[in-house]
């Protein structure tokens, strides 16, 4: 669940792409990070470890807008699709807000959707989450190519809930700040209940009250703006190599807490 600073008034969003390998996980980070105002985004961060060489967890940090006088702050992370890399999947579900499957559209693929689909209802489980209440977005890639999965197909297997799908070709960026933009709109509504119930908490406070009304007054959509850039600027990712799967779950933590916990603008 997101983690809230109420010392620094920010707010940190954990939003999972999850799906098989190679369904377009990282295109899709790569083009938000192309796409953003180089202020209100991170570094695009790649922990890997020595044993592999495929990266093992993308990770962009993005700021958007306001609740209150809360800065919003989303962790935009993926996961690696290979089965072997179970266990980090895993953990990188834990505490997530909103999770993008990232389903490759191609026929031959829909095996490989409907056992990573699986795999993510278990992994939730495992922390106690329900894969038919979390925020979800679906987004059915890869359209640009032929032999496809019609959409329909892909509804009735994967989302019986009528979760927002689109259909993207994030190689091209098409659909790919639509699913970002369904996303965070699912997960701020919650984020904001979590956020009163903790002010409330503390509503011996003045500020506290205070800040609680302009919540509660605002509408639950209000706030989440993401500010897109004019220039293309150079992708650079900054990897940080990792000795173990334990390490990773420790720095994902730390980037997650030193993100929320930074005061700056
Ligand atoms: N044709 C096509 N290729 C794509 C699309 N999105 C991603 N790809 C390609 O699919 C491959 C795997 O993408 P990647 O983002 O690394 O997959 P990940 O394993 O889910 O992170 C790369 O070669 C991408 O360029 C798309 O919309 N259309
Ligand atoms: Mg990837």
């Amino acid at each position: 669940m997101a983690l809230i600073n109420h010392i620094t008034k920010n707010l940190s969003i954990k939003i999972v792409f999850y799906g098989p390998g190679l369904s377009g996980k990282t295109t899709n980070l790569r083009y938000i990070f192309f796409k953003m105002d180089p202020v209100s985004r991170g570094e695009f961060i790649c922990l890997e470890t020595d044993t592999e060489r495929t990266f093992f967890f993308d990770l962009l940090p993005l700021r958007a807008g306001r609740i209150g006088h809360y800065k919003i702050h989303f962790q935009l992370l993926t996961v690696p699709g290979q089965v072997f890399f179970e266990a980090s999947r895993k953990s990188v579900v834990k505490s997530a807000d909103g999770i993008v499957f990232v389903a490759d559209s191609q026929v031959p693929l829909l095996d490989a959707n409907l056992e990573s689909f699986d795999s993510l209802r278990n992994n939730l489980r495992e922390y106690d989450m329900d894969i038919n209440t979390i925020p979800m977005v679906l987004q059915y890639n890869k359209r640009d190519l032929e032999n496809l999965v019609p959409v329909e197909t892909f509804n009735n297997l994967l989302n019986p809930k009528s979760c927002p799908y689109i259909e993207s070709s994030a190689i091209f960026g098409r659909g790919v700040i639509e699913t970002l933009k369904e996303i965070s709109k699912l997960t701020i509504p919650a984020v904001r209940e979590k956020l009163l119930d903790e002010l409330e908490e503390k509503s011996d406070s003045k500020e506290g009250e205070k800040e609680k009304d302009i919540i509660q007054k605002a509408s639950p959509q209000e706030g989440i703006e993401f500010t897109m850039s004019k220039e293309t600027p150079e992708l650079q990712v900054h990897k940080i190599k990792m000795k173990s799967q334990e390490a990773v779950e420790k720095k994902l933590e730390e980037l997650a807490r030193e993100y929320t916990d930074s005061s700056e603008e």
